[in-house]
């Protein structure tokens, strides 16, 4: 018996700053809808999908700051989407802003986690890589403040087993780093899910040419992920001219061979569907990927901080 799930990569259009989470969940639960009549088993949203991606601002106010992040979840406006999904027995993957509070001090996460078909959280991520800088810019036409308002993810890149099926997950600038992907990789990571938020012309890019390679290298990532540990990827945007700033779309199911099998084609909410064959890893898992026959660690040039070798680290602040 084929061991397949029907993914569902529920794109998201611009999220107005003033727009409501009650309207955002709206809009989720209507792609949701959706993805129930394609017959998905589950749905991918974006990185940050309750709000405006507003690390494009630079807010002094931390009380500013905390109105996009989540205290809870779930909370009073999340509850119908997971009320939905218990009703229509499917699963979601969702990136939101979390505020935690961990032995009595705040810590700030761009988070997803993974939900299944009971409503249950059987999995949380907390993005690693944070892209972007910590000083304000003025002179850009907009910030990208991510290294401000978030910290890097405290819980690595674990992979759970939901509904049989071995899932990972991880947040935008991670699908860029090759060590994302292949940490899942030695876990037998069957799936990757992810969200994203790209805007077209990112700020400390100051390269023309980068702009335009900007969804070269959204696609080129994720296929260069799936296929060097033989797993599908699952990456979800939030699309089109928000607040000002062009995002690209290009959401896309990818499967273990590094093939596109369905990507959206509009810059709004859309929906895309395609049955994963989780089998098509295999023959990639078993023969020439196969990460415990062919990988030759002893003989890897492993240049680290900790050997007092290699690129500086990125600094955090201006101090
Ligand atoms: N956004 C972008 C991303 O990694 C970026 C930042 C854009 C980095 C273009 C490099 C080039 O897709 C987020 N939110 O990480």
């Amino acid at each position: 018996m084929r061991k397949e799930i029907t993914i569902g990569a529920a794109q998201l259009g611009p999220i107005a700053r003033s727009d409501s989470r009650k309207v955002v969940v709206e809009r989720l639960i209507e792609l949701m809808r959706k993805a129930k009549k394609s017959g998905c088993d589950i749905v991918v949203y974006p990185e940050l999908a309750l709000t405006s991606f507003f690390p494009r601002w630079y807010m002094e106010n931390q009380e500013d700051v905390d109105s996009f992040f989540e205290h809870e979840m779930p909370g009073t406006a999340t509850k119908p989407l997971f009320q939905f999904a218990v009703e229509n027995e499917i699963g979601f993957y969702l990136g939101y802003a979390e505020l935690s509070q961990e032995s009595g001090t705040v810590h700030r996460y761009n988070t997803s986690i993974l939900v299944d078909k009971n409503g249950k959280i059987v999995g949380k991520f907390r993005k690693v890589h944070i892209p972007g800088h910590f000083d304000h810019e003025p002179s850009w036409s907009f910030q990208h403040l991510e290294k401000r308002y978030f910290e890097s993810g405290n819980l690595g890149f674990p992979v759970w087993e939901s509904e049989g099926v071995k899932m990972g997950m991880c947040i935008c600038n991670d699908r860029r780093w090759p060590e994302t992907y292949r940490v899942m990789g030695l876990q037998g990571v069957e799936v990757v899910l992810l969200g994203y938020n790209t805007p077209t012309h990112y700020p400390p890019n100051e390269s023309p040419e980068a702009d335009a390679l900007t969804l070269f290298h959204n696609h080129l990532s994720m296929q260069a992920g799936a296929y060097q540990n033989s797993t599908w990827v699952v990456g979800v945007a939030k699309a089109g001219c928000e607040e000002g700033c062009d995002m690209i779309g290009q959401s896309a199911i990818i499967a273990p061979s590094g093939e596109i099998v369905a990507q959206s084609v509009t810059l709004g909410d859309e929906l895309v569907a395609a049955v994963c064959d989780l089998d098509l890893g295999r023959p990639y898992r078993e023969n020439h990927l196969n990460l415990g026959m062919h990988r030759e660690i002893d003989s890897y040039q492993l240049i680290t901080e900790r050997k007092g070798v290699g690129p500086p680290l990125g600094k955090r602040s201006s101090g």
